[in-house]
């Protein structure tokens, strides 16, 4: 058996990576009102089956979510392998109710896993450990039985899905919950050794924390939340309302471009990922609405992707204008609110061996106020960028914070 290699060494992928895609695929496509389509419209599992007939998406669609994801910048992805609905995506043993062996007659996972590594895209798969068409889901305490056959079912996916689809770089479970009820996770998945199993199979893997142990990475969901120092951590979130496609959404649901970028440069600047999803419709296409999102997003990083990718913590405290992201000697300062040529920074310790405005390439003069705060004072009065200004700066010692003695200073015009 391999030997887990040290936490640091699995992560130095997913901190490079920084920009993922979650692919929210299955059944619920049809009905296109978002993944919880079937508990919602509490749809009679006999009745909920039959999409499966008509499941038939396009050939073409695993090759163009990835495509999208690379023009977006995203270095990995995730595809839900099985979802709460419990339809699986590929051929499983433990199920006939699958692409595999209904209408579609595919093995979507596999397709994707062979369009990530021709792309140099990252491989995750979500699964979800629990299934709605277990009664024992919902009454736990009184339905044993289905209990214990959703739990097997579940071990036995998880290993099947470890073993059959060469290396994968990231397992993303969820749904750890019974009855939607948030106390009952823990043990109620032996989580402990069943990733012992999955690292046992896939000795590089990246686990999250959704089985009910802490393992590789949190998980916040639809915000972005720092964790501490060390910790890896990714935030996924939707573009519109659903994680699975719905035909319902107002075009005004959607997340602008601007705010994503936002959210990717919050992310990076805590040292976190984000994992931005889509919800292909019933032929596997990416909505346009999220592909225009996306590929907006791609142009920005496009530019800005040096001050993204394997980003660190610059431990100097964000100005009220935007954020700080580091990498290697490059302090990068992301400008969210322009505010015409002159932009004074908070006060700290390090003088600027170079300054330059990336939308341009400009070098940037600095000056100094009389208490040493920095000032760029002949920027262009309007913002070059549209979305989101970066300023690359190169210090000539570590840039530390220092302390306001008198923050009124600058009312004075002192400072
Ligand atoms: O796959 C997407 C969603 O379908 C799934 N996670 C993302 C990635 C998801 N399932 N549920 N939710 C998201 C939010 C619902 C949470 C609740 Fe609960 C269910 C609130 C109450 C019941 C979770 C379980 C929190 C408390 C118990």
């Amino acid at each position: 058996m391999n030997k887990e290699l040290t936490y640091q060494a699995r992560m130095a992928w997913f901190h490079e990576a920084r920009f993922g895609m979650f692919i929210h695929f299955g059944l619920y496509a049809l009905p296109a009102c978002g993944e919880w389509s079937m508990f919602l419209a509490r749809t009679p599992l006999a009745e909920y089956e039959k999409l499966a007939d008509q499941f038939q998406p396009a050939a073409d669609c695993v090759s163009q979510w990835i495509e999208t994801a690379k023009n977006a910048g995203m270095k990995y992805a995730v595809l839900t392998a099985r979802h709460h609905d419990g339809f699986c995506l590929y051929d499983s043993a433990y199920s006939d109710y699958s692409t595999s062996k209904t209408a579609c007659g595919r093995d979507l996972v596999r397709e994707f896993c062979t369009a990530c590594r021709a792309a140099g895209i990252r491989v995750g798969i979500y699964y979800s450990l629990m299934d709605w068409r277990f009664p024992g889901y919902f009454n736990y305490k009184t339905d044993q039985d289905s209990l214990i056959a959703m739990k097997k079912q579940c071990h036995d996916q998880v290993q099947e899905l470890m073993s059959n689809y060469g290396r994968i770089d990231l397992l993303w479970y969820d749904g750890c919950w019974l009855n939607h009820e948030p106390d009952t996770c823990a043990g109620a998945w032996d989580a402990a050794e069943l990733n012992q199993k999955v690292r046992s199979l896939q000795p590089h893997i990246i686990i999250n924390n959704r089985a009910g142990t802490q393992e590789d990475i949190d998980t916040p969901e639809q915000v972005v939340r720092h964790s501490g120092q060390g910790r890896g951590w990714e935030t996924c979130m939707t573009i519109g309302k659903t994680w699975g496609y719905s035909r319902y959404a107002s075009p005004d649901s959607y997340k602008t471009s601007g705010e994503l970028i936002h959210h990717l440069v919050d992310a990076a600047s805590g040292e976190g990922n984000y994992l931005l999803n889509v919800g292909p419709d019933q032929n596997g296409y990416i909505p346009a609405i999220e592909k225009e999102r996306l590929l907006t997003v791609g142009q920005w990083i496009k530019r800005y992707g040096a001050s993204i990718y394997n980003s660190k913590r610059a431990d100097l405290k964000n100005p009220f204008f935007g954020m700080w992201t580091r990498v290697g000697e490059y302090y990068y300062l992301q400008v969210k609110l322009w505010c015409g040529r002159s932009l004074p920074l908070p006060l700290l310790d390090g003088e600027v061996a170079e300054a330059v405005l990336m939308a341009t390439g400009e070098k940037l003069k600095v000056d100094y106020a009389t208490n040493g705060r920095l000032i760029f004072s002949a920027l262009p009065e309007e913002p070059p960028d549209p979305y989101l200004n970066v300023i690359r700066l190169k210090f000539k010692q570590t840039p530390r914070d220092r302390p306001e003695t008198d923050p009124a200073a600058w009312l004075l015009g002192k400072a």
